[in-house]
């Protein structure tokens, strides 16, 4: 087994159509597939039209129920390699070897919204992984945040109601800023921690290439002794931490909606990679209760500062689908899907989720044979006694179909521990039956009010505005009023601040004496760099020749992409005759579809023209982007009165210039501008 092991395997069942003559499904030639079989060519069509029947069936059952949450998801293939031996903590067997690469699927989701919803909504994403191992598949079906709403997957079902559009008339697609949503939030107050992330930056990503993914629950690593730690799972994105801004990702929604899975597929294709280190929090089982917070509630996370994450390997993703139905729509993950090494805790929002995983695949894809299906089969062998179902496409040879059997030798046999059979952590469980919370998990608002804590002004100041726009559209004055009165626990400057927005009560009570703070939760504070970033290029005819050529070398240099903007499509001429492509027009790109402008001008100086390079940067300008000017493009920054602001760059010597403006593509954004 290798890296392409899973590439291998998928090729026996790929089929390219192009260059063939058309045949129905049972490999008969067809002749004609324009008209459908008439008696008479005026006549009725005849039922022995088998050809018409055969097409238009499949056709009618084309579609499968899209997932009940996460619908809206795209993946990539990739390849997982690990830095050093982790033999210490864990004897799973993907985790051995340095020099051994196992081949991944990556599934990237928002969680909310349909099939077809804009991929640029306030929401948590997913980031489910499937590791094809030699001891089976191993899935890390995680999100982008690294806490849940609720403790207890009873609620889910709740949770899920509560968030999805309301039943009386489907309305908010994809989105949280509705009553009921915020009516659960009120009325199940576990959820305050998680809250402050989804009204965060963190819900609005600017790629899923620059965000960070969590396995959220405290899982168990049991090492080749026995002996356990418990381990949470992160993954850290080689291209740091980003966010959009609010504005520019409810535009992106319409301009693009399908900009984040644009964003992945380009970026693979163009050869940049996407890469993300895995990481593990340890803690022993010893220390079960050295710390404040239940190391079992889904709705605490392990700070940092404290518990360090220690890394210990990479992901990279480096193929795209061949097809977005066979492989994004029906790879099937499951928390459950471990190998030895790997156990679970008893955290209760993890033992409900290893029930409905399964389930859930069952009713999505028809049946219980969906692990046969290309994208969902293990790279190593499989044998059991379990036969037959729908879609069955395993030939079972022999008579026996059943354990214990003695005319198949008692085989297929289970492995010992030795021959690596998965045997189960033997944690000693007692207790009463009870339906109840522990008192351990009663602690809502203190790591709430830690991630506050641990915000930058600026980040604090998109929470409350995060806040004001999704009770703005809340219409019951009660749930307002709830939420104001619960988000005092956190903090009182953040519930004061979006009461007054939307014209509540101020808090009379509440304010929280935690002071603690994680600086790790700020994206202040993560990776900063230019590769990959989208660069609009604002150009019109008779441009500066020499001083485009060598600026738009700089940035290819650092693996900045840029593309021209123009009034027309077709090529514009510089001044001294070269040519350049244009790639958008003002009417088919935006402003918020990149991450800079550069504007370089040009001698197309119409109304029009003018007007239209005014908004580019005006709005790159509202969302705090880095704008960059040469030469004449500088008219255009006095016009607009920005000038001398923070991130705008501008100047005549060109190298100067090109390095100035690449360290302020990778700055992002420039929070400390003036925007009115
Ligand atoms: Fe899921 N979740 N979930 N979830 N979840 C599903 O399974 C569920 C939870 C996550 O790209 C469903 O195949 C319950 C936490 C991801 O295909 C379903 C509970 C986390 C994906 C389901 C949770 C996740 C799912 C729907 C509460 C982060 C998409 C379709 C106990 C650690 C995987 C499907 C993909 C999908 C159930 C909570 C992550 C219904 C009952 C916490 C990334 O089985």
């Amino acid at each position: 087994m290798n890296e392409n092991s899973k590439n291998e395997q998928l090729e026996q069942y790929r089929v390219d159509d192009s260059g063939k003559k058309m045949t129905t499904n049972q490999g008969l030639k067809v002749s004609e597939d324009e008209f459908s079989l008439k008696a008479g060519e005026r006549g009725p069509t005849l039922m022995e039209d088998f050809h018409f029947r055969e097409k238009m069936t499949h056709f009618d059952h084309e579609r499968i129920p899209e997932r009940i949450v996460h619908a809206r998801g795209f993946a990539a293939h990739g390849v997982f390699e690990l830095y050093e031996p982790m033999k210490e903590y864990t004897k799973a067997g993907f985790l051995q070897d340095p020099s051994k690469k196992t081949p991944v699927f990556v599934r990237f989701s928002t969680v909310a919204g349909s099939r077809g919803s804009a991929e640029t909504v306030r929401d948590a994403r997913g980031f489910a992984t499937k590791f094809y191992t030699e001891e089976g598949n191993y899935d890390l079906v995680g999100n982008n945040i690294p806490v849940f709403f609720i403790q207890d997957a009873i609620k889910f079902p709740d949770l899920v109601h509560a968030i999805k559009p309301e039943p009386h008339n489907e309305i908010p697609q994809a989105a949280t800023a509705h009553d009921t949503f915020w009516d659960f939030i009120a009325n199940n107050q576990e959820s305050a921690h998680m809250v402050m992330w989804a009204m965060s930056d963190r819900a609005i990503p600017r790629s899923f290439r620059m965000m960070e993914g969590f396995g959220v629950h405290t899982f168990r690593f049991v090492n080749g002794e026995g002996k356990a730690h418990f381990v949470k799972f992160h993954w850290k994105p080689v291209l740091g931490t980003h966010s959009l801004v609010w504005d520019e990702a409810q535009k992106i929604s319409g301009k693009d909606p399908d900009f984040h899975r644009r964003d992945l597929s380009e970026a693979i294709d163009n050869g940049d990679f996407p890469e993300y280190e895995l990481g593990v929090q340890l803690i022993k089982e010893e220390d079960e209760f050295s710390f404040d917070f239940d190391v079992l509630d889904p709705t605490k996370l392990w700070p940092e500062e404290d518990v360090p994450v220690k890394i210990i390997g990479k992901m990279t993703l480096n193929r795209n689908v061949d097809n977005v139905f066979a492989e994004t729509e029906q790879v099937a993950f499951h928390p459950g899907h471990v190998v030895p090494g790997i156990d679970f805790t008893n955290d209760p929002l993890l033992q409900g989720r290893l029930f409905s995983y399964t389930d859930t695949q069952l009713i999505r894809l028809g049946g219980p044979n969906f692990h046969e299906l290309p994208i969902n089969r293990p790279v190593c062998p499989f044998h059991n006694n379990q036969r037959d179902g729908y879609g069955r496409h395993t030939i079972n040879k022999g008579q026996v179909s059943y354990h214990k059997n003695s005319l198949a030798a008692n085989t297929p046999a289970p492995a010992s521990e030795e021959e690596g059979g998965y045997v189960h952590y033997q944690e000693k469980v007692e207790g009463r039956k009870v339906r109840t919370r522990s008192e351990s998990f009663k602690d809502h608002f203190s790591q709430a009010t830690m991630f506050w804590n641990s915000m930058s002004e600026p980040e604090k100041e998109h929470i409350i505005q995060a806040f004001s726009f999704e009770l703005g559209k809340v219409k019951s004055k009660s749930v307002q009023q709830q939420v104001v009165n619960m988000f005092a626990n956190v903090n009182l400057d953040l519930a004061k601040g979006f009461a007054e927005a939307i014209g509540a009560n101020p808090p009379e009570n509440g304010e929280s004496d935690v002071s603690k703070s994680s600086p790790a939760l700020s994206q202040e504070n993560t990776k900063k760099k230019p590769s990959t970033r989208k660069v609009g290029v604002i150009i019109g005819s008779n441009f500066n020749a020499p001083e485009v050529t060598s600026v738009l070398n700089a940035l290819k240099e650092e693996g900045v992409q840029a593309e021209m903007i123009s009034d027309k499509l077709g090529k514009k001429k510089g001044s001294d005759g070269t040519e350049l492509e244009i790639d958008h027009t003002f009417l088919t790109a935006d402003s918020v579809l990149f991450d800079a402008i550069y504007v370089v001008g040009g001698s197309d100086g119409n109304k029009k023209f003018i007007k239209d390079t005014a908004y580019f940067i005006n709005e790159a300008f509202s969302h705090y982007k880095p704008i960059g000017a040469t030469h004449e493009g500088k008219k255009w920054l006095e016009a607009n009165e920005i000038k001398d602001s923070p991130g705008v760059v501008h100047g005549d010597d060109m190298n100067e210039f090109a390095e100035s403006f690449i360290a302020a593509i990778a700055e992002h954004r420039y929070w400390d501008r003036k925007v009115v």
